[in-house]
């Protein structure tokens, strides 16, 4: 068994959880913040069989937003201090995915 760790955009969440649950796959939806942006994204987990895997990577890929270049504000801490940020702007991409994959040692449920 494998576990997908999929972080997207948040307007892609929905939609992929959609298309995942019409496809039969269990998944969890975390609503997350990315480190750099301090933004919301949202992380999809998914255990799934390995025979399961490449279907389940096709319906992601294929509910994703193509990514594309914006123009983000990211925040820059402010000298000598930890808690205060400035935000400067700067063009990042946006859209698609971030994926990690994972050997499962052991899917218990209790
Ligand atoms: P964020 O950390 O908010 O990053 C958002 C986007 O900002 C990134 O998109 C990338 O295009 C850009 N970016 C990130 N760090 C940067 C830097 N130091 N300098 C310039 N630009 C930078 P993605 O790479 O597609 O990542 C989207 C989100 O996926 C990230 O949101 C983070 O939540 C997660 N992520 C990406 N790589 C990760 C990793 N290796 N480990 C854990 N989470 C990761």
């Amino acid at each position: 068994m494998k576990l997908i760790i999929a972080i997207v955009q948040d307007e892609d969440a929905a939609r992929l959880v959609s298309n995942l649950m019409n496809e039969g796959y269990s998944v969890t939806k975390l609503a997350t913040t990315g480190g750099f942006l301090r933004a919301g994204n949202t992380t999809l987990l998914l255990g799934v069989d390995e025979e399961k895997f490449q279907g389940a990577m096709d319906v992601i890929e294929k509910g994703l937003q193509e990514p594309q270049a914006d123009c983000n504000f990211a925040p820059s801490p402010v000298a000598g201090t930890t808690k205060a940020f400035v935000p400067y702007p700067i063009e990042v991409m946006v859209g698609g995915a971030t994926v990690f994959v994972l050997n499962v040692e052991q899917f218990i449920k209790l």
